[in-house]
């Protein structure tokens, strides 16, 4: 048994590592891995060269279990390698990472004008974390000519706000940047939350960024729309058949450093740290979902999740 590209093992220690990070990112990345497996794969059968593939796959999909972006790429990869030669696997393999990649892009910039409609002409945004597709729908409203301000909020423990941030400032939207437990107090100033999906459960549930269900538990309480964009390869199919969405547990590194514990853990026995990545939004504190097909009620996220997934959740990194 050979071992996996190394470009593919770089890959997927990024994505673990989060130097590659963001649902679609992860998506994009994990698609690239695949072709690259395929492009450079030695093996000489066809079984070799699927095996060759579906060991890289597992590789890439051990690495973050929250983001169904992830599993879906791989399935959408590995669903139209097709041959009865090594040649042609693996030209279907690199061509259909290449159409992959294309959709994902075209799917954020509609979904984007899709989420652009619902903001006006001089609305401020609160966004949490860092989405790519949240931000495009602010994007194509500033496109669109409307002045949209930015109340970002710095998202600990990794503080993915400043990639927001800056990103805004960038494309020439006014940010004020605030710490995570002001939300409540800015929301006054706030047209729209604007977020975006790790996953979306068959219910509506948004799985998104830990923080995400307080900061929209907050806007409901004080009337202001719940807006996630999220492309479809984030509607999560195994929640079809009852599964539920595993939500990552990070290093506590991330919270407290070595100087900071050996400081305050005198007893190491009664002082925990935990650090759950991402939480769960009910339906009911979300107004809409954006993804390219349309905007939709949480509610009815399931009719779309069917028609695209039916019931195939093919795992085609097992053996
Ligand atoms: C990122 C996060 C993002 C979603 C959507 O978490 O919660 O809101 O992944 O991102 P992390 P996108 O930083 O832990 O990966 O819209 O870019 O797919």
């Amino acid at each position: 048994m050979t071992d996996v590209h190394p470009d593919v093992a770089d890959t997927a220690d990024d994505i673990a590592t989060m130097e590659i990070r963001g649902a679609a990112t992860i998506a994009d990345a994990a698609a690239g891995a695949l072709a690259v497996q395929a492009r450079e794969s030695d093996a000489d059968s066809p079984e070799a060269f699927r095996e060759d593939l579906r060991r890289a796959a597992k590789t890439l999909y051990e690495t973050r279990p929250t983001a169904v972006s992830l599993p879906n790429a791989l399935r959408f990869v590995m669903a139209d390698i097709e041959g009865d030669t090594v040649r042609e696997l693996r030209e279907t393999a690199v061509e259909s990472a290449a159409a992959f990649q294309r959709e994902l892009d075209q799917a954020q910039a509609r979904l984007g004008e899709v989420g652009a409609n619902r903001l006006r002409d001089g609305d401020v945004v609160m966004t949490h974390c860092h989405s790519t597709d949240a931000l495009s729908c602010v994007k194509a409203a500033v496109d669109q000519g409307k002045h949209i301000e930015a109340i970002v909020k710095e998202t600990r423990p990794r503080k993915q706000g400043h990639i927001t941030a800056e990103q805004l400032r960038d494309w020439g939207v006014p940010v004020t940047m605030i710490v995570d437990s002001a939300a409540r107090r800015y929301l006054d100033e706030v047209d729209h939350v604007v977020v975006g999906a790790d996953s979306i459960a068959a219910d509506g549930s948004v799985i998104n960024k830990i923080g995400t269900s307080g900061l929209a538990v907050n806007a409901r309480d004080r009337g202001v729309p719940i807006m996630v964009g999220a492309q479809t390869i984030k509607l999560h199919p195994d929640t079809l058949t009852g599964h539920t969405v595993e939500i990552e547990m990070r290093d506590e590194d991330e919270v407290i450093d070595d100087v900071e514990r050996e400081r305050i853990q005198g007893d190491p026995d009664g002082f925990a740290v935990e650090n759950p990545a991402f939480d769960v939004t009910p339906p009911r504190y979300v107004d809409a979902i954006v993804t390219e097909r349309g905007q939709f009620p949480p509610e009815s996220i399931v009719v779309l999740m069917r028609e695209l997934f039916g019931r195939d959740t093919a795992r085609p990194w097992e053996a």
